[in-house]
Formats: structure tokens, sequence, C-alpha cells
């Protein structure tokens, strides 16, 4: 079975993010970020959890890459904490922030593992926050600056950089939703936290390329594909009007050079000014566009009369004006009949193919991609053999999600699959080790490695052996 093989070249690669795994926020001249402020919030983590020591990566950043060569992946991706190199945000640099990633690259590059560099994952530095965040234009020339240092100190080692991370994640649970730092429920009004994050890439890229660092260069954005509930027109509408605030308001900016037609008509986003020049800027060429996959959506309308809110329907070019009224503009239906996490997020690996095959349609001109994330949280289970004491955890679960996900992804990809325009060059399983999950704290386990979070030890799962094992055979055949 070719789709099985792993394709020559395809980098198999494992990812986590600075805030979630490296606790040790106090130390090494380390500012504050404003996700230390927000998830002091009471009610803001569940069960109270704290990022203070996570995964205590900061001081177990040797063994760790152990495990990873252990594991044999092709390569690693990482983020730079921006408030441990450059502790407001802006002005002076700590040196000793600097030098735990000079050492990270370092080991990694001794280990044959190659680094991918995520500049911003969401630890904003708390000082940036204080002036408004991504709400002000500011920051996106901050984040223009802090990866011109990145560049300067780790140009000559990064095999591919990553800009930012999921913006519409940040934008939404944000500044829309108040469910992440910096905690704003700002509704329609969190727009410019969109458009200041492109900008802000645009920026990254433009600071990279002017460094002319040797290493690819992309971002990564979260893609859902979105499915109406029912066959209900309002369904679809309101699938419709997800899509663009989920996925397309994110990709189109990147991909086009324009926002989807409903925003810039802004008859239901509400309206930003910006200037044009903005949109050239966050288009510039990319090496490589980074997808993160983990779910479809299904999406009904929102209020139980089926009205839509004045102004959707019209924005969308739907003719369903009259059933325009008040209320949620749409939510998001369970799915029954399918699988799901530990989050509660449906397991549907077809949608992957899905979710290729839609930007294959809508960019033409997309460039190389890479999956910068797939994964799954599931309760793990640790058995104790009793003779050996040898400890075992079953995560078959895990371990299906993966090989379903890459196994659809490399066939929708491949000549006669329905994304077979897409040159499709590499997976990074989210993540290599549990962590702190945002505002799910400690317990939403993603790891490939188990992470015990009173004595921080590491165990390796079955998905670990499982990735071992296809690193190895490059054929999922074989491995499963
Ligand atoms: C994201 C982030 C990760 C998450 C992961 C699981 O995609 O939201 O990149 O930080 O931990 O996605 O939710």
């Amino acid at each position: 079975d070719l789709a099985g093989l792993i394709p020559p070249g395809f980098t198999l690669g494992v990812a986590t993010s600075a805030f979630q795994i490296e606790g040790a926020l106090d130390e090494d001249g380390r500012g504050p970020a404003g996700w230390d402020v927000f998830s002091a919030k009471p009610g803001a983590i569940v069960d109270g959890h704290s990022p203070a020591v996570a995964s205590d990566h900061y001081h177990r950043m040797p063994d760790d890459v152990a495990q990873m060569k252990q594991l044999g992946v092709d390569s690693y991706r990482f983020s730079l904490s921006w408030p441990r190199i450059q502790p407001k945000g802006s002005g002076p640099v700590n040196r000793a922030g600097l030098d735990f990633y000079d050492r990270l690259l370092d080991e990694l590059l001794a280990n044959g593992i190659s680094p991918m560099v995520t500049i911003y994952h969401w630890d904003t530095p708390l000082a940036l926050d204080d002036a408004g965040g991504w709400l002000n234009r500011d920051t996106a020339y901050r984040l223009g600056e802090f990866a011109a240092i990145a560049a300067a100190a780790y140009g000559d080692r990064v095999a591919r950089w990553v800009t930012i991370n999921e913006p519409a994640t940040v934008a939404t649970n944000g500044y829309t939703l108040g469910l992440h730092s910096p905690g704003e429920a700002l509704l329609l009004d969190a727009l410019p936290a969109v458009h200041h994050q492109l900008l802000g890439h645009g920026l990254a890229v433009q600071a990279l390329r002017a460094a002319g660092v040797p290493g690819e260069i992309g971002m990564s954005n979260v893609y859902s594909p979105m499915v109406p509930n029912t066959i209900n027109p309002l369904d679809k509408l309101s699938a419709g009007v997800m899509d663009i605030a989920q996925n397309r308001l994110y990709a189109d900016p990147v991909l086009t050079g324009k926002y989807p037609d409903l925003i810039r008509a802004a008859k239901f986003f509400g309206s930003f000014d910006h200037p044009d020049e903005d949109m050239l800027i966050i288009s510039q060429p990319l090496d490589f566009y980074g997808l993160n996959y983990y779910m479809p959506t299904k999406v009904a309308v929102g209020s139980g009369d089926g009205a839509v809110p004045a102004g959707m329907a019209e924005a969308m070019g739907s003719d369903l004006t009259a059933a325009a009224g008040s209320g949620t503009p749409f939510h998001i239906e369970p799915w029954p009949e399918a699988d799901i996490t530990a989050y509660g997020w449906p397991v549907k690996p077809e949608y992957m193919g899905v979710a290729l095959k839609e930007m294959a349609e809508r960019y033409p001109n997309l460039p190389p991609v890479i999956l910068t994330e797939i994964g799954a949280s599931f309760e793990d289970i640790i058995v104790r053999d009793k003779s050996t004491n040898n400890t075992f955890i079953p995560d078959e679960r895990r371990l299906k999600y993966l090989s379903d996900h890459i196994e659809t992804a490399l066939r929708a990809t491949a000549p006669g699959g329905e994304a077979e325009a897409i040159d499709l060059r590499g997976v990074y399983v989210w993540s290599l080790l549990d962590n702190f999950e945002w505002s799910a704290g400690l317990n939403q386990p993603f790891g490939l490695l188990h992470v015990d979070f009173d004595t921080l030890e590491r165990t390796p799962k079955a998905s670990y052996f499982w990735l071992q094992e296809l690193i190895e055979e490059r054929n999922l055949a074989t491995a499963a």
C-alpha cells in the first residue's frame, strides 16, 4: 500500500510551546507575560492549575532532547519565550534568556534533530499587554523587532521559522470571548487584534528576510472544516460565517493579500481601518504554510427561532434577509456519532482530507504545506507490571488518532488524492510531552511522553513507541 509509505524527505517531528512546557517563570531574568497574570486570576484556569512549573522543561531540557533523540524525530518545533529573551517586549535583551535557546539549538543539532522555531506562541510580554496587547498596532512592530533579535541570535542554526502560531485562537479566545490571556471579551470589536497579529507576522517575515536567514519561513494557522448541522439554509449560512471568522479571516490575507469579502464589507463583523500597504506586508511570499489540524466543527444557526442577526445574511450575499432577527448568530453542535477526545473534540480523520482539499481549492498558489500540529488529548492510564515494576501507558486511542490522520493526509496529497495539488512536506505531532494546556490547565494530556506533574517524571506512552517505529520504518502499515 503506497499511501502507507512516508515519502522520502518528509519530516516527522514533534511540537511544543515555551509557556506550556518551560515553567521557571521567574528565573534568570525572564520578565512577566500576560499569561502569568491571566492564569493567576481565580477561575481562569480549570482546577486553578498554575503554569509556574508546567513540564519543568527549563530545567530538564537536555533530558527532553535525549528523549527526542531516542524517539528518532527528524525535527523539533518549539517556541521562543518572548519575555525570557526580551523581558519588556521592547528594549534590552536578557542574555540568560537568549542563552537557554542557544543551548537548546546546539543540543538539538548535536543530536541530529532539525530545529523549527516558532517566534510567537502566545506568551506576550506583560508590558505589551498593559499597553493594549494586540489591540495596539505597536505590538506588531515589537514582534518584528523580536524576530530580528531571534534571527541575529539563532539564524545560523534554525531550519524552519514559524512567525506566529494560531492568531485565530489568540483573537477568538483572548480578545473575543475572554477565555485566554489577556481575557478581553470584545466580541466583534476584537478585529484589530486579528489585523495586528497578521501585520506582526508580515513584519516578522520582513525581519527574517532582511537578516538573510537561510531557514525556511512560514506561519501556522489552525484550520477546521465548518460543516452545517442540517441542510437548513440557515445552518449553511452559519457555517459559512464561522468559516470566514475562524479560517478565511486568517488564511486569505496571508495567501491572497485580501480579507474575505464579508470582512471588507464590514457589514456584520464591524469595521476597522488600516493602511492598504499592510496587506502587502501580510501577504509576502512564504516558503511553507503551516497548518494546525485537530477537528471539524459542526455549526448550527443560533437562536431557537432560526433567526439570523440583522446584517449577517445580507453580508453573506444571501437572500435570507427575511429571516433576520436578533440573538446569537450560531453555535457549535456536538457530533453524536463520533468518538470524542478528553476535550470533547470529535475524532473524524476523514476531515483531515477535507481540510487539505479546501485549502487546495481556495489557494491555488499555496506554498508547500507542513502540518505543524496534529494531536489529541485522552486520559491516560498507567499500568504497572507487578513482576518487573515497569510501567506502561496503553494510549491506543491517541496512537490511532495520529496514525489515521497522518494516513489521511498522505492519501489526500498523493497523486489522485482529493488534495493532490498540495505539496505536503511534513507533520509535527502535538505534543512531545504532557503540558500546560492554557485555560484547561494540566488536565488535557496531548503528550507522547506522560508527565507526572507531582514528580515531573516522564514515561513514554504506547504512542511514543509507535512513532519511534514509524520513523524507523517510514511505513504506516507496519508501524500500526
Ligand atoms: C493550539 C496551540 C497549542 C495547543 C494545542 C492543543 O493549537 O491551540 O498551538 O498550544 O496546546 O493546539 O489545544
